[in-house]
């Protein structure tokens, strides 16, 4: 019998909009990794582009589901973070990590709060220097740059250098134990990159996919699902960026014909050939 991981991806449920855990369930599990699931709140759908939708904090239920964990003894090879609903649940996800990650598990923390120079409805800096807290128990921690420079305090800009991205890059090692996975570089043309570092080698790794021009929701999602799946299966950080990337831009290629379809990207259509991108990368 061939061991299982088990992982815990604790974010929201938008009912509506392909993101979070609507996306991190099937993407992992595709993955072959059994994955539980700690909703942070439940939304009718996301906050990018719907107006009038419904929020239900799950903030208080968090202690009496990992009480119940705790005494049914139930353990996770990793633990995954994303959208969280308020700033004292990040408390709660500390006590989570301490209490349910077991002692050689691995933490992935999405800080999704902000991309394109801002906030996602509801976030603020004093949120933003919280979830950096949380950065700091995250062996994995995956900032886009907006996300990275409230964390900097440091302030936007679309484009930043090579250099720029580097300096960072280097910054960030401070909210990490061990790597940060830095998205959206743009310095070459045509081309997506990321930034992938060790905390232990100074060396800072560039990892590329083909832009496809086109403005997508719930990418940063699909990107950290595929990740933290192909980590999972012990590929390296810099394969695992590789194949999240490519599987987030064959998302996107499925979804640019479909003007109706903006909110999300068409993911399901990509996770058949999730065997030849591990096998390739
Ligand atoms: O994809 C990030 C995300 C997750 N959850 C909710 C969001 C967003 C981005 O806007 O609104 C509820």
């Amino acid at each position: 019998m061939s061991e299982t991981k088990k992982i815990l991806t604790i974010q929201d449920i938008s009912c509506y909009g392909q993101c979070s855990i609507t996306v991190a369930l099937p993407i992992i599990s595709a993955f072959g990794i059994e994955t539980a699931v700690l909703p942070s709140a439940v939304l009718s759908t996301h906050t990018a582009g719907f107006s009038g939708y419904t929020f239900r904090d799950l903030t208080e239920d968090l202690p009496d589901i990992q009480k119940h964990w705790e005494k049914e003894g139930i353990y996770f090879d990793a633990i995954y973070t994303g959208y969280i609903g308020s700033i004292k649940q990040l408390d709660y996800i500390k006590d989570i990590i301490d209490s349910r990650l077991k002692p050689d598990g691995v933490v992935f923390v999405d800080p999704a709060m902000a991309d394109y120079g801002e906030f996602y409805y509801g976030f603020d800096q004093e949120f933003a220097d919280k979830m950096g807290e949380l950065c700091k128990l995250g062996d994995y921690i995956l900032p886009n740059t907006t996300e990275a420079c409230y964390l900097l305090h440091k302030e936007w800009k679309p484009d930043f250098s090579k250099e720029e991205m580097e300096e960072i890059a280097k910054d960030l090692s401070e909210f990490t134990k061990k790597h940060v996975i830095l998205k959206g570089d743009n310095h070459k043309e045509g081309q997506l990159g990321m930034l992938v570092s060790d905390k232990e080698d100074s060396d800072i790794q560039f990892v590329y996919n083909d832009k496809i021009d086109h403005l997508s929701h719930g990418t940063g999602d699909v990107f950290a699902s595929a990740f933290v799946g192909s980590s999972m299966l012990g590929k390296s950080p810099t394969s695992s960026a590789k194949i999240a990337g490519e599987f987030t831009k064959k998302a996107i290629e499925k979804t640019i014909d479909d003007p109706n379809h903006n909110y999300g990207v068409k993911f399901e259509k990509v996770i058949p050939e999730i065997y030849e991108l591990l096998n390739t990368y």
